[in-house]
């Protein structure tokens, strides 16, 4: 068994997480105050977004140097404190690298643009005439630059231009960058779209955005071996690769041990269920079955394959879950749980991004003005420029917008939620004196007590770990049960996805001949131990542990 798979990550916006300098946007030694709650927690390591030298346009996702910290987030005696900090604690860091482009301000492409035979010019990727493959960001993906009379390629925004994987200087850059930081002692590395790294060399016109071409491209696995042999081997690291639009088959070749790639990945399948026809900027219900069924599909594949799933509901680019698939209002402690505990039971290695503990909610903000994400402010101009109405367009970005996830951390109920002393860089929800770290430590009903059980549980239950993953009722319109199955042994997970009552009959041949029967886990306090007939309350959630007779 490897480390991370009896692992939980916890994910940090260090921009909205905690500010020990009392300014606007949240600081290393921010994260270094709240070691001991995340440690009293019980998470094992902290997956940080970017901190390096940035412009800032995508909050980071657009480095300018890889090797210097952010001034806005302190200095590098910060990080390294903050690594020993944790160290400390029994808790790793994992560094997030953003690697298939950097900012277009980095010297390297300062150098590249400046002439068609500079030495740099081959780090990036240039071409006399653009295909018509479209940007992740909205418009075209290339960007013309008069000084040479040539485009660039970038997938996301203008300023974020894509490296050249293809040439060798490139990929030794990378690999000598991350020697830096494993160096360093970075417990691992979180792989910003990695599997977009690799173009195929005739850029080839689309009938749709140009996805197929780049997504899992002809050389990725074999630059993902080289950076393990590089980087990895012979160290403990725990790297997860972001899987842009992958396959299943493609996840469990990145993950499987013997490939030697990487130890698990993230994709997105299961977070477009309120995207009809693909769509995301429109607003709409999630659909449930489809929730199930994607997920489901993951857990079997990956398990038959010898693949390994990082697990979450949330992160800094998507809305609140607790808001998206649970109900934010009457029914949101319970629901909040249930979708926790329908998350940490699967078979993978679970993520927790800040506030999720908490049940934190999307903001709800109105106005555009209160958004800052350059995805929205790009959206919600192309919907005006189009003709939608000013109401349809913010009903859309209200409810899809991913500056729902990045509202400041509540920590108490103070001015600011706690988060600054200074007025944050985006809005505190309304509801922060609710909901916040302070409260719920004390309460032992809070959404918080319920995360820390499930990920003690995880340590404490080899069947969470790698029992076989079955599922029941697939075609249930409201309840989500599945089994995860060992020898002699199971357990039994139910989830009541709506806020009605709901009655249910499990298959007999699934649960078996029961001899024994423990209760892990549940969101009411009087959970009956039955096993075959149920009669679910609003949001109602249990795990049982069964031995067969
Ligand atoms: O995101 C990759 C990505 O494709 C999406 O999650 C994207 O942000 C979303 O589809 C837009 O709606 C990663 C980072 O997580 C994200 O914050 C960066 O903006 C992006 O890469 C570019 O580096």
């Amino acid at each position: 068994m490897q480390d991370w798979q009896r692992s939980v990550i916890y994910q940090i916006y260090p921009k909205s997480f905690y500010s020990h300098s009392g300014q606007a946007t949240g600081d290393l030694l921010g994260v270094v105050d709240k070691l001991d709650y995340l440690q009293w927690l019980g998470v094992d390591c902290l997956w940080l977004t970017p901190f390096l030298c940035s412009p800032q346009r995508d909050n980071g996702y657009d480095i300018s140097d890889y090797y210097a910290i952010d001034p806005s987030y302190g200095t590098m005696a910060d990080c390294e404190l903050l690594i020993s900090e944790a160290d400390k604690r029994g808790i790793k860091l994992m560094l997030d690298i953003v690697v298939n482009h950097t900012s277009i301000e980095h010297a390297w492409f300062q150098q590249a643009r400046s002439s068609l035979d500079n030495p740099y010019r081959d780090f990036y990727i240039w071409r006399d005439q653009p295909n018509n493959w479209e940007s992740k960001f909205g418009g075209s993906a290339w960007e013309y630059e008069a000084q040479t009379g040539q485009y660039y390629l970038h997938l996301f925004d203008h300023t974020q231009a894509d490296l050249n994987w293809d040439n060798p200087r490139v990929r030794a850059e990378v690999f000598k960058m991350m020697r830096f930081w494993r160096d360093k002692g970075v417990g691992g590395f979180r792989l910003d779209v990695i599997n977009l790294i690799s173009k195929p060399a005739n850029f080839p016109e689309d009938s749709t955005d140009g996805r197929r071409f780049y997504t899992d491209g002809p050389n990725v696995h074999a630059y993902l071996q080289e950076m393990h042999r590089e980087v990895f081997a012979g160290h403990r690291l725990i790297n997860v690769g972001e899987m842009s639009s992958t396959r299943l088959e493609h996840c469990i070749r990145y993950s499987r041990p013997d490939s030697q790639e990487l130890s698990m990945t993230f994709n997105f399948h299961h977070l477009k269920v309120d995207y009809p026809n693909l769509q995301k900027w429109v607003r709409a219900d999630f659909d449930f079955l489809e929730l199930k069924r994607i997920l489901s599909d993951w857990q079997s594949g990956m398990q038959a394959g010898g693949g390994w799933n990082a697990l979450f509901w949330c992160n800094h680019d998507q809305p609140r879950v607790v808001s998206r698939f649970g109900d934010d209002g009457e029914h949101r402690v319970v629901s909040a749980k249930m979708l926790a505990t329908a998350l940490h039971l699967l078979q993978g290695t679970p993520f927790v991004y800040q506030g999720e503990e908490l049940g934190m909610t999307n903001p709800g903000f109105e106005n555009i003005d209160q958004y800052r994400d350059v995805e929205t402010l790009n959206i919600y101009r192309l919907k005006r420029d189009a003709g939608e109405s000013e109401a349809s367009s913010m009903a859309a970005i209200q409810q899809k917008s991913r500056d729902n996830g990045r509202t400041p951390m509540q920590w108490n109920r103070q001015a600011n939620a706690g988060f600054s002393a200074a007025e944050p860089w985006i809005g505190v929800p309304a509801n922060a004196a609710q909901i916040n770290v302070e409260d719920q430590l004390e309460d032992p009903a809070s959404v918080l007590r319920h995360y820390r059980q499930l990920i003690a549980l995880r340590r404490s239950e080899p069947l969470i770990q790698h029992g076989q993953y079955r599922q029941l009722l697939p075609e249930h319109p409201q309840v989500w049960a599945y089994l995860r199955e060992g020898e002699g042994e199971r357990l039994l997970v139910v989830n009541n996805f709506y806020g009605t009552r709901c009655d249910v009959e499990l298959p007999e041949q699934a649960i078996g001949e029961v001899a024994q029967q423990r209760l892990l886990i549940s969101n009411y306090d009087d959970c009956p131990l039955r096993t075959r007939q149920l009669s679910l309350r609003p949001y109602e959630s249990f795990v049982l542990h069964l031995i067969d007779r």
